[in-house]
């Protein structure tokens, strides 16, 4: 049924507008609970969500007075209540802008503004966040008559001076109607009201719709509210012009004034030339009068400059009572449900485009952001995942390595070191050998022989041999005390050079030595003593005998003195020797020591690794999944954004 169209659009609408919502905060709990919103997407989300919640779709009913506004309201959205819900006469009725909406949070009611108001400073807006400027009056929805004693407020003027009419700017001196209504006394019946507010529990008015009933035009200009925002905030506006009167000077002067500046392209804006029941004439066939009422459409629409299309010929009060009476041939000839219809089409769909539209920006906004989020952390994750990937690779044959190399070299370090150990009491049993060639001990026995020898000889010849003897025995232990030296650091050398090489030691240079400078001395001595023996005689006096002994022990002490020398020496000159290759081999078994321990960390740290890259392979997938919910959930905005039957009805959530 055509009656219908308005309220089936418009619950059509409501539903739409519940499903996206629905989605909407679907995505913002899903974000809040993945923790990848920040405050920005959460504050454009919540604004997405409290203008899906609070969405309202006003239409305004603009027209000269006595146009029909009020009837046609009636006729539209009141006709179930049986009677005329607004006030509606001849003569200015509805006397201050009036607003009918519904809000759960608040009782039926109608709320006035006084005039007083005028003088006080505060918008209209700002009065409506002031309850206490309001004057409230319950309306009892259970009685029509009730209810409609309490609208007749609507109408309630005053009278005032005419200095207050002109404090509250509602003097015009232009205004004949004004002049008119100056008494001789100077008051000035003026309305009693300046703002209404209809909280009524209209199904329509339940789903968002407000509507918007002005007065005519001396009302409209004096609250500049209107023109500035009540009117271009309107998604519908609907112009009456009364076939009675035909199209005035003031009507052409409201509609180039208020409505033609505030149309948009995507505001709807329909003309209604209303009370075409008057031109219903029982002496003239339908044809005659559908024929005139299509004159005045068209002389209408000529003296607005719009399409004959855009201007929509109805009687409200035919309307109403067809509605009340249910009587459908007169509805159809009241033609109000083609105005509703084309009010519906022109109305709907064009606030569900932009509710869309804006809903749509801001959701894309928020996903494309959350997306680029998501593949920023996947970027990264991948990122860490190669790396640690490649190192793992890359790690794990080398530490492989490293551990079979660290513990081969081991062995073979533990086998080198045994052989070095060899060789070390080789050098100790040489060491042994030399010390004994250089033995203090050997050495004073020599001395202690020599002298008895030298004590038993009466000849010089004895004495000489003796001496001789001594001298040779020295010099062979020196001699091959040198040989001893040459070979222990020959052997040393090489096998230091040799294990150094095989096991990467630093390179040692053992300090060179020879007992060279002793035999020299023992020489040089050897040389005195001969000196000396060579100027006694064949045959020894006893004071030559002693002069000679005591030459010798001087001598012999010399002897033992460099002796004593050579040794210290030799003991110094083998500890220089070994202590270095003693140091390194030491040194060097730390370090592999240390290498197995780092080894055997960086192997240990290879498992950590594992730990580390199935960690982020888990995080990866986590914000695939989460790439994906995103994905569906916006799927699931654009399904019900874009109205799908069946898919935007289902509150399925992701
Ligand atoms: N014959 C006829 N009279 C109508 C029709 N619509 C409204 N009227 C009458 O016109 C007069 C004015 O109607 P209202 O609804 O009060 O007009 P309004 O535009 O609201 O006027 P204000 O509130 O004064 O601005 C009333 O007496 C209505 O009964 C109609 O379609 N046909
Ligand atoms: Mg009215």
């Amino acid at each position: 049924m055509k009656l219908m169209t308005l309220v089936d659009e418009f619950e059509h609408y409501s539903a739409w507008r519940d499903a996206v919502y629905v989605r909407v905060e679907a995505l913002r709990d899903w974000l809040n609970a993945q923790e990848l919103g920040d405050a920005e997407s959460e504050r454009q989300l919540n604004q997405l969500l409290e203008r899906l919640q609070t969405d309202t779709l006003n239409v305004a009913f603009v027209a000269e007075f006595s146009r029909g506004k009020s009837e046609l309201i009636n006729a539209i959205f009141f006709s179930d209540y049986r009677q005329r819900v607004l006030p509606s006469s001849a003569g200015r009725t509805t006397m201050c802008p009036t607003e009918l909406y519904y809000t759960p949070t608040r009782r039926p009611v109608l709320r006035l503004l006084p005039i007083e108001t005028k003088t006080r400073a505060g918008s209209i807006a700002e009065f409506k966040r002031d309850d206490d400027a309001w004057t409230e009056f319950p309306l009892n929805l259970d009685s029509a008559d009730e209810m409609s004693a309490t609208l007749m407020r609507l109408s309630d003027t005053m009278s005032v001076d005419a200095a207050t009419a002109e404090a509250y700017g509602l003097i015009n001196q232009d205004d004949e109607e004004t002049a008119r209504n100056l008494a001789r006394d100077g008051s000035i019946a003026i309305p009693r009201w300046r703002h209404a507010m209809i909280n009524f529990p209209h199904p329509l008015l339940k789903q968002g719709l407000v509507i918007l009933d002005t007065p005519g035009l001396n009302a409209i200009g004096t609250e500049p509210e209107l023109t500035l925002n009540m009117l271009p905030s309107a998604h519908a506006v609907l112009f009456l012009l009364s076939a009675d009167t035909g199209v005035t000077k003031s009507d052409i002067e409201i509609w180039r004034r208020y409505i033609a500046p505030v149309q948009g392209a995507s505001r709807a804006r329909l003309v209604v030339l209303n009370k075409i029941d008057g031109l219903w004439d029982d002496l003239r066939s339908e044809d005659e009068i559908n024929a005139e009422i299509a004159k005045q459409v068209t002389g209408s629409a000529t003296l607005l400059d719009l399409p004959a299309a855009q201007v929509y010929p109805v009687s409200a009060q035919k309307a109403l009572v067809a509605k009340v009476k249910n009587d459908p041939a007169l509805l159809a000839r009241s033609r109000l449900p083609l105005l509703e219809s084309a009010l519906s089409q022109e109305l709907i769909p064009c606030k569900q485009a932009l509710v869309g539209e804006s809903t749509q920006g801001g959701v894309e906004d928020v996903v494309v952001k959350t997306t680029e989020l998501l593949e920023t952390r996947i970027a990264t994750l991948q990122d860490q995942i190669d790396e640690l990937e490649g190192l793992r690779g890359k790690n794990r044959d080398v530490i492989q390595h490293m551990m079979v190399k660290a513990n081969a070299d081991q062995q073979q370090f533990e086998r080198g070191l045994l052989q070095f150990n060899a060789l070390r009491s080789v050098f100790a049993k040489q060491v042994e050998v030399l010390r004994s060639h250089l033995s203090m001990r050997v050495v004073r026995e020599n001395v202690r022989e020599t002298r008895l020898v030298m004590e038993k000889s009466r000849f010089s010849t004895g004495l000489r041999e003796a001496m001789g003897h001594f001298f040779r025995q020295m010099d062979a232990d020196l001699k091959t005390s040198s040989e001893s030296v040459r070979e222990i650091r020959n052997m040393m050398t090489a096998m230091y050079r040799k294990f150094s090489d095989e096991h990467g030691l630093a390179a040692v240079s053992p300090p060179n030595f020879s007992l060279r400078k002793y035999r020299k001395e023992m020489a040089r001595l050897e040389g005195v003593f001969d000196e000396r023996f060579n100027s006694m005689f064949r045959m020894l006096t006893v004071g030559q005998q002693q002069l000679t002994a005591r030459f010798f022990e001087t001598l012999a002490s010399e002897v033992v003195r460099v002796f004593e020398l050579a040794n210290r020496e030799t003991e110094a000159w083998l500890k220089a020797l070994i202590a270095p290759m003693e140091t390194q081999v030491r040194e060097h078994k730390v370090q592999l020591k240390r290498r197995i321990e780092s080894v055997s960390r960086i192997h240990a740290a290879t498992e950590t690794l594992d730990e580390r890259i199935a960690e982020l392979e888990a995080n990866m997938a986590m914000v695939s999944d989460q790439m994906d919910q995103l994905a569906r959930i916006n799927t699931h905005i654009s399904h019900a954004l874009s109205d799908q039957p069946g898919e935007s009805r289902l509150f399925k959530i992701a």
